[in-house]
């Protein structure tokens, strides 16, 4: 890549936003953000680094301090346009009245790309103009963006009609709300602004690209683990002479829901991180179903596939494991349900999600006289409620933009009658195939002799995680159940 690393400020009035933009852009939660004005009074550099190396950096300004004074001086000013910037910090580095000013127009001294924020719902005013009078002025290459607020789009037309006068370029971005294609999208445009910067911007998108494809196929590594942690799970004890063989399977069941509720929360941990959400907590709506338990049964009827597909794989499991051992199937005895062969195994397992939750009976298989075992768990819809919960935590993480902090968005997001219930209820016999194959694999521990049986399963993963990147597809949702 060019060793010119692009820099771009971001300006404009005080509280427009300017901090949020900047922390979006550069998925940085560390940029301070506030909703009192003048929380940003330094110039602070936020470099964005892919693979180690620096790619583009942003700078975040003070809001403008005096703008209308500045305006006039430099209506007056007889200098050059190369030397009007330096002449005015150096007019006016001692005055109190334009400390934050002098501030904001430092970066433009090296070269930076001007970005102008403001809050486009709010009416146009006069200060607005002398602020974009100025920028022109500078001759800084510059765009502007329209961060709104708020829902209001009364002054948009006003808005975008006078930065029309003003800058090279245009755009409407939500620094709260912003998705990463929003994010590459405005990105993309920013070499718009100059034609000397757009073959140098075009590699820092292309990095931004391959970072996040890099980032999804880390994605894929930890869901795999995951599963695989969750599905290959068994645990044995010994049942000595008169103990209560009710309470072991209990305690072995409580071991794997708790180790699954432990590993799933790892493993959010993870994701999160590698989205780069270090500081805050992306919370979930109050009326995701990411807040319900992992084995709670609004979890077990809402995500996961959908009976008749459940049938079709659990036929397909059943045949192929021989007989369904999944104490799941619990209330019938082992011997009849072999017999009944693998139509009734399916219906077992669609039918039985219930039982799966509802403590020892789902799995504690007498192996003989002496021994109890946990697991590896036949139930083959857990790996699609697995699936789910992860895709939706995927789509949670990579839409929270790094801006968002302090007010609630749920109205924003237009969740409230509806809700998110995954995404597998949506997929062909294919894809379920594959999951089928994946579960199979380590139902019959092919994991250490045959590495590869991850591949198909990876593949699927990191197309789905680029189709939901992208907004390619969308979950299902549900109404909303009344009780919550
Ligand atoms: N609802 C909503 N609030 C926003 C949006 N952008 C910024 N805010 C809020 O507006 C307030 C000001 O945001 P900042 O990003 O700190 O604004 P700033 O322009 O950097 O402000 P100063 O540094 O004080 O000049 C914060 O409370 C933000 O959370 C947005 O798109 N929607
Ligand atoms: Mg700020």
């Amino acid at each position: 890549m060019n060793s010119i690393i692009p820099e771009f400020a971001v300006v404009g009035h005080p509280n427009e936003g300017k901090s949020s933009v900047l922390s979006t852009l550069a998925e940085d939660d560390s940029v301070r953000i506030s909703p009192l004005p003048g929380e940003t009074r330094e110039c602070q550099t936020f470099p964005v680094f892919i693979d180690g190396r620096e790619v583009v950096r942003f700078t975040d300004t003070p809001g403008f301090q005096n703008p209308r004074k500045t305006l006039q001086w430099i209506e007056k000013y007889e200098g050059s346009h190369e030397t009007l910037v330096r002449d005015f910090i150096d007019a006016h580095k001692d005055n109190s009245d334009f400390q934050d000013d002098c501030r904001l127009f430092e970066p433009l001294l090296r070269g930076a790309v001007i970005i102008f924020v403001v809050d486009g719902s709010r009416p146009l005013r006069n200060i607005d103009k002398a602020e974009m009078e100025i920028l022109r002025l500078t001759g800084c290459p510059r765009m502007a963006i329209i961060n709104c607020k708020s829902e209001d789009t009364a002054w948009l037309a006003e808005w975008q009609a006078e930065f029309r006068k003003h800058f090279n370029s245009i755009r409407i971005f939500n620094s709260c709300q912003a998705s990463y294609k929003e994010r590459i999208e405005l990105l993309k445009s920013l070499g718009a602004i100059d034609q000397e910067l757009q073959p140098i911007l075009s590699q820092v998108v292309a990095a931004f690209e391959e970072d996040w494809q890099e980032r999804n196929r880390q994605a894929v590594e930890l869901l795999l683990d995951l599963f695989e942690d969750g599905l290959d799970y068994s645990r044995s004890v010994t049942v000595k002479p008169g103990a209560d063989e009710e309470a072991l399977k209990e305690r072995l069941h409580r071991d794997f829901v708790e180790f699954l509720r432990r590993r799933e929360k790892k493993c959010h941990e993870q994701i999160q991180a590698l989205y780069k959400h270090n500081i805050f907590n992306c919370e979930l709506p109050s009326q995701s179903i990411l807040q319900e338990d992992l084995f709670s049964e609004k979890t077990w009827e809402f995500l996961g596939l959908s009976s008749s597909q459940l049938i079709v794989a659990g036929a397909l499991s059943g045949a192929a494991l021989g007989a369904i051992t999944d104490v799941a199937a619990a209330g019938l005895s082992f011997g009849i349900f072999s017999s009944l062969g693998a139509l009734l195994g399916a219906a077992g397992v669609a039918l039985k999600g219930q039982e799966f939750l509802s403590g020892s009976r789902f799995l504690g298989v007498t192996l003989d006289h002496h021994h109890l075992q946990m697991g590896p768990v036949k139930t083959i819809q857990l790996l699609f409620v697995l699936l789910d919960r992860q895709l939706l935590f995927y789509s949670h993480i990579i839409n929270w933009a790094h801006g968002r902090r302090d007010y609630d968005m749920q109205a924003a997001e237009g969740e409230n009658q509806l809700f998110k219930v995954g995404y597998t209820k949506d997929w062909d016999r294919r894809k379920v195939g594959i999951c089928e194959h994946f579960f199979k694999a380590l139902q019959n521990h092919e994991k250490s002799e045959d590495q590869d049986f991850r591949s198909p399963m990876a593949e699927l993963l990191r197309k789905t995680l680029h189709e939901i990147s992208s907004g390619s597809v969308q979950p299902f949702t549900s109404v909303l159940p009344s009780d919550r």
